[in-house]
């Protein structure tokens, strides 16, 4: 663990009814996949959700309405944040596996794609974060990556149960343009750097490293309420109307 403590914002991707058979004890209640981002002002971008097929998840009572779909650990961490029913202690109403939940429709704070899908991502580590991760290929190299293997090998969507209309068409959503790399800077890099592959760790870690720090000092938004101002300026005030709005909650770990 980190001496230094990170602070997450947590998207609530609702699961949009009606429930399948593994949520049907959910039926009735506000269902959301908890999502912990650094990156609030990509939202606009979201294209996906993605989540680990034999990560381990629950079903976790947040407060009387809002129900939480994330790893155990995070929903132990969440309750001694103020983020459970009752307090100090998480209560699971159901254990899902990351397969149960592949496929789910949902509808994501800021996004413009309405309705978007749960689909597989075999690097998602459990001990970070809530093992939900929203996905965002403008301007995450991982993400942009990921998304590509699925789009471009039908044998990797049969593997996992992916219909083809939760991939495709593959638009990648504009939203932040970042002088030298433009306004899709992760596809950029990756195609710089020549990455092939969504585990090159090494790679992909560069191509975090040269998109990050200029797309934060840099970075000019080009969509949403706060078009045409830095990402300096307007991550901020989008982290807090997040917030406000009760769209999304701050977690840290
Ligand atoms: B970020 P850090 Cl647009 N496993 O959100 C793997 N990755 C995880 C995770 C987990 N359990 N939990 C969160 N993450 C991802 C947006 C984004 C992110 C953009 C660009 C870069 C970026 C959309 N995906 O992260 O290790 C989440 O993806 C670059 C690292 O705590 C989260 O923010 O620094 C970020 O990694 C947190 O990683």
């Amino acid at each position: 663990e980190n001496a230094q403590p990170r602070e997450y914002v947590l998207i609530k991707m609702e699961v949009i009814p009606p429930f399948p058979t593994k949520l049907k004890v959910l039926e009735g209640k506000n269902v959301y996949l908890a999502a912990a981002t650094l990156r609030p002002e990509t939202m606009y971008g979201q294209t996906n959700c993605w989540v680990l097929p034999n990560g381990i998840y629950g079903a976790f009572e947040i407060n009387d309405a809002d129900v939480f779909i994330l790893t155990a650990r995070s929903a132990l961490n969440l309750a001694y944040q103020n983020l459970s029913r009752v307090p100090e202690k998480p209560t699971c109403l159901a254990e899902l596996s990351g397969n149960d939940l592949i496929g789910l429709p949902l509808k994501s704070p800021l996004s413009f794609n309405e309705i978007i899908y749960a689909l597989p991502m075999l690097t998602i580590l459990t001990d970070k974060g809530t093992g939900i991760v929203t996905s965002v290929p403008s301007d995450s190299p991982d993400d942009f990556m990921a998304l590509q293997a699925l789009v471009t090998k039908p044998a990797l969507r049969a593997k996992f149960g992916v219909k083809d209309e939760w991939v495709l068409p593959f638009d990648i959503i504009p939203i932040i343009d970042i002088p030298g790399f433009g306004d899709k800077s992760a596809e950029k890099v990756c195609v710089d750097l020549k990455i092939t592959s969504q585990y090159d760790k090494e790679k992909l870690a560069e191509a975090k490293r040269m998109t990050y720090l200029k797309g934060f000092t840099e970075g000019v938004m080009v969509v949403g309420e706060y078009n045409g101002r830095k990402v300096e300026e307007a991550k901020p005030l989008i982290k807090n109307k997040l917030l406000e709005e009760g769209l999304a909650v701050l977690y840290s770990e």
